[in-house]
């Protein structure tokens, strides 16, 4: 690697250039990993040139560099006998503030970049939640589609006779991402507790019977419904009647669509990798029911639901033109481009919350933050709702107690009501009017672990 230089030794503009340059010198070709870095040190950087405390020992370097990734060969036998081979990885990169926490992606273009981006963003995110988590991110380059449930056990099975090397209750806690649900956390911590000859908490979305939080299936996409509902109360406006456009129709933006259809506002559009699903009439529970039969439980497709329920179909298209007054995108990353957030300002969208990790373009986000009209929210902060109950998870185990889905409720309800609180302290102008929410979720998370780190020493 090549020795970095510290950037912040003063208040000049080119901190910023000079950060990047550094960082892609020493990270080439990991464009995701570029895109969430630039994001924070947008808003950090001009933040350190004010706070002489953060300049030195080389914060935001720090942070960027994972303490560790391990990566590591998954070989496992299909039902026809065939062996298959499939890389995984785990990148660890921050405990400061707490053991390792974070989700594990079975994704066929899993890459080192993209678990970078995501483990580098959930060390803001974690600290974001007031919860002991530090951030990791893995996963493997494994496509989970069309695969029976005897593979997936056994290739979860062989994941985890290298990862148990790795993790731990108090070392790094693994939970769901995309193409990890709640079967391959049951086939994983099953596999864990073989091999340890321990029942401890170690992962967390584990089912309810078996240690698992009640509510962690719905807390990333309840929690962005009630971060939106705070956005919401800064413009005096009510989620009842607004039309909400969202993308995907996996475990994020199924129970987004859920808590929407529960406070009364109509969820105009679902979509998946194929294309988008769309009426202007709204979803009703008995539709969103046969969307948790056909993809959750069948693992269909939109279109096969957008059938079932007459709505249209639009094949390989995105949300991002319909009308709407809140846009969630809750499926990937970089998944809503300028255009597309062109096309929503145009429409008089009034609020973009991210229930996906970074979903909106770089360029995309300019024109968001940009738009006197829109409010817009981060992933970090509006999809923190999901970790926030894997931590409350982790303290169940840890007291050996069951906590009520009312209980767990009310925790998740008052952690988004902190977080957005955060994002105002850190993100407002100067008169209090406006509220900038990818400033303040950024200054906020880089406080809690700059503070950590530089209390804990340098080594
Ligand atoms: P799921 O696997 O449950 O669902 C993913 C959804 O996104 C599916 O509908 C999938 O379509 C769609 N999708 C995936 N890739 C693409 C693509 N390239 N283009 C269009 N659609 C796509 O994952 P989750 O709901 O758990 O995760 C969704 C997002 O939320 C991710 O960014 C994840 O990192 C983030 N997140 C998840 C949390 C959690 O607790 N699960 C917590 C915080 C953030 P298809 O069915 O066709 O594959
Ligand atoms: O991106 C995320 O925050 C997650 N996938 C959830 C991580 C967790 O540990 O619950």
């Amino acid at each position: 690697m090549n020795e970095s230089q510290n950037c912040f030794s003063s208040a000049d503009t080119n901190n910023l250039d000079c950060f990047m340059q550094g960082l892609i010198r020493r990270n080439p070709h990991q464009d995701e990993f570029h895109q969430a870095v630039h994001e924070v040190a947008e808003d950090v950087i001009p933040f350190v040139a004010d706070n002489q405390r953060y300049q030195s020992e080389m914060l935001l370097e720090r942070m960027t560099e994972p303490d560790q990734i391990v990566s590591f060969r998954v070989s496992w036998v299909d039902d026809d006998g065939n062996t298959h081979v499939n890389r995984a990885w785990r990148a660890q990169f921050n405990n400061a503030i707490g053991p390792y926490k974070g989700g594990l992606r079975f994704d066929p273009d899993l890459n080192e970049s993209i678990l970078k981006f995501l483990g580098f963003e959930q060390c803001f995110k974690n600290a974001l939640t007031g919860l002991p988590i530090g951030g990791a991110k893995g996963g493997a380059n494994f496509n989970p589609k069309g695969r029976s449930d005897k593979e997936v056990m056994r290739f979860c099975q062989a994941l985890m006779n290298s990862l148990v090397h790795y993790i731990g209750q108090n070392r790094d806690i693994p939970a769901g991402d995309i193409g990890v649900g709640a079967r391959e956390i049951g086939y994983l911590f099953g596999q864990y507790r073989r091999l340890t000859h321990e029942f401890v908490g170690a992962l967390t979305g584990k089912g309810v019977s078996f240690g698992g939080s009640e509510l962690r299936i719905e807390a990333t996409g309840f929690g962005v419904v009630y971060f939106v509902r705070h956005m919401l109360d800064r413009i005096d406006a009510d989620i009842e009647g607004l039309k909400v456009a969202i993308s995907g129709s996996g475990n994020v933006a199924n129970h987004a669509a859920q808590k929407c259809i529960e406070l009364g506002a109509k969820v105009i559009t679902l979509s998946d990798s194929g294309g988008t699903m769309h009426s202007s009439k709204g979803l009703s529970e008995d539709d969103l029911a046969q969307v948790f039969k056909i993809k959750t439980e069948q693992r269909g497709t939109i279109e096969e639901v957008a059938d079932a329920i007459d709505w249209a179909y639009s094949k390989g298209k995105n949300p991002w033109s319909a009308e709407c007054d809140i846009a969630l995108p809750c499926a990937t990353q970089n998944e809503l481009d300028g255009n597309d957030a062109k096309t929503l300002i145009k429409n008089g969208c009034r609020i973009v919350a991210e229930g996906a990790n970074m979903p909106s373009t770089a360029e995309a986000v300019a024109q968001f933050q940009d738009c006197k009209k829109l409010l817009y929210a981060p992933g970090k902060a509006a999809n923190a709702g999901g970790v926030a109950v894997s931590g409350l998870e982790r303290s169940q185990n840890a007291e050996h107690r069951y906590w009520s889905m009312e209980r767990v409720d009310k925790e998740l309800r008052g952690i988004m009501a902190d977080i957005h609180q955060r994002c105002v302290e850190h993100g407002s102008d100067s008169d209090g009017t406006s509220v900038n929410y990818r400033k303040g979720a950024n200054v906020a998370g880089f406080l809690k672990l700059a503070d950590a780190m530089l209390s804990q020493g340098t080594v």
